[in-house]
């Protein structure tokens, strides 16, 4: 299976259901009150954080996603059904980024964790609504609104608590085995491991757990791309606790400094991270030896656990160490999650445009018309496309009360100018406040 972390997606979220414009109907009864119930909402669609480490690509398994659209009100005051919302599940560890702007929609770095990608359209109100002392019987309802449509780039890194790094052939795929039930491939070459592996590793005693994750081998080069390790330097950025795996048999004085480098030079934050060293192949040198490695190794500043991954030998005591040195889940994950940038609905500001055009018929001068833009008006109008002319009267009111009057007052409209959103027109009179 290939490890595949990065997955492009499309997003609609359903539709808002139409509000209705229904009047009551009873026997003995000439004409009924306006009874359209509203329109429901659009469905969702949320991103939600699972455990577990199965790839994008086979949990997510396809690129399309349609949420549930809302249903119509109806009459007799009946409530459109809300659509409902889609999630998609994905391993705890993925960012999803909107592929137009590219910023981050959602960042999940915990299991359970919720959030919408995707939102559904607003259900539109039935003709009920709009009743009032001087419109007995609206001949118009609302819209909804369509969903959100999007296009998401899924990116995994795994959220594994502890990472291994080492150079190639120092053990790392060992020590996973031997620690865990995971059975990843061994072998006396570099570069057996292909793609991360994770494992459970137990405490000894009690129901403790952590997740470990064994990546490719890496190089001097890897952050320029040699070798294999530098594409899954990603999946170790996010672990809360690394434990650098060296060979006692080699130089693992100048190993730690060069996979040290590495990690710099991909992410300098990566060395800010808890970390130990397991010293491994111990069985293979005498214990002198060791004892003068593990004094070399220690003015790191890190911990050094001196370990044989074939004999067993320092391994509780490694185990328990990286039980000890792990931070606190919750505490580290509030460092991690990148701020996600809520969606701001964008509104393009009002522009009124002054036009003469040619006299209408029986008058001599030209009609003085105003164009309206931006404001938020022309969304709301659409809203009402259906039954534009019915809803002409509730319009034109609605708009002034949300100050477009003053604003055409401030401009120099007039008294009969015309005003124009779009396909809509009405006249401007000024008020007697
Ligand atoms: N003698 C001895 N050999 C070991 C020990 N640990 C691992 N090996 C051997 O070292 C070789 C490499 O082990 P792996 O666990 O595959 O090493 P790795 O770090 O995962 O290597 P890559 O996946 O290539 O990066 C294998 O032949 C192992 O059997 C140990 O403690 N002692
Ligand atoms: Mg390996």
């Amino acid at each position: 299976m290939a490890f595949r972390d990065v997955l492009d997606i499309e997003l609609a979220a359903g539709n808002g259901g139409d509000g209705s414009m229904s009047f009551h109907r009873a026997k003995y009864m000439e004409k009924g009150g306006p009874d359209g119930g509203h329109g429901g909402r659009g469905g969702s669609i949320i991103l939600r954080a699972i455990e577990g480490v199965e790839s994008l690509e086979r949990l997510v398994g396809r690129r399309k996603f349609k949420a549930e659209n809302g249903a119509y009100g109806e009459g007799r005051l009946r409530q459109g059904s809300d659509g409902s919302d889609l999630y998609i599940d994905v391993p705890v560890g993925t960012t999803a980024f909107d592929r137009d702007t590219g910023k981050v929609i959602a960042d999940l770095v915990r299991v359970g964790q919720e959030q919408v990608i995707a939102r559904g359209g607003l259900g539109g109100r039935g003709n009920s609504t709009f009743v009032s002392s001087t419109r007995q019987a609206p001949r118009f309802a609302e819209l909804g609104t369509p969903g959100q449509k999007r296009r998401v780039r899924l990116e995994l890194r795994l959220i594994a608590d502890v990472g291994l790094v080492g150079y190639p052939n120092a053990g790392k795929s060992s020590l996973l085995a031997a620690l865990s039930r995971a059975n990843p491939a061994i072998a006396d070459y570099p570069f057996t491991t292909l793609s991360p592996i994770l494992g459970v590793v137990d405490r000894a005693e009690g129901d403790e757990r952590f997740t470990m994750a064994d990546i490719p081998g890496i190089i001097e080069g890897a952050s320029e791309g040699k070798g294999l390790g530098l594409e899954f330097l990603r999946h170790i950025s996010r672990t809360r606790l690394l434990v650098y795996v060296l060979d006692v048999t080699r130089d693992p004085v100048e190993e730690l400094r060069a996979l040290q480098a590495e990690l710099r030079a991909y992410d300098p934050t990566l060395l800010d991270n808890a970390a130990a060293i397991a010293l491994n192949k111990t069985e293979l040198v005498d214990e002198d030896l060791v004892a003068m490695v593990e004094g070399e190794l220690a003015e790191s500043g890190l911990p050094v656990l001196p370990v044989s991954a074939k004999t067993g030998a320092g391994l509780p005591e490694l185990r328990e160490a990286l039980f000890q040195l792990l931070p606190d889940r919750e505490l580290w994950a509030q460092t991690q999650a990148l701020e996600v940038e809520p969606d701001e609905v964008r509104e393009e500001p009002l522009t009124l445009t002054f036009r003469e055009d040619a006299p209408e018929r029986g008058a001599t001068e030209p009609e003085r018309v105003w164009e309206v833009h931006g404001g938020g008006f022309e969304a709301r109008l659409d809203r009402f496309s259906r039954h534009m002319e019915d809803a002409a009267e509730y319009l034109s009111n609605l708009f002034k009360r949300q100050g477009l009057y003053r604003e055409l007052k401030r401009a120099g409209a007039r008294e009969g100018d015309t005003v124009e959103i779009g396909p809509f027109r009405f006249e401007y009179f000024e008020d007697e406040e």
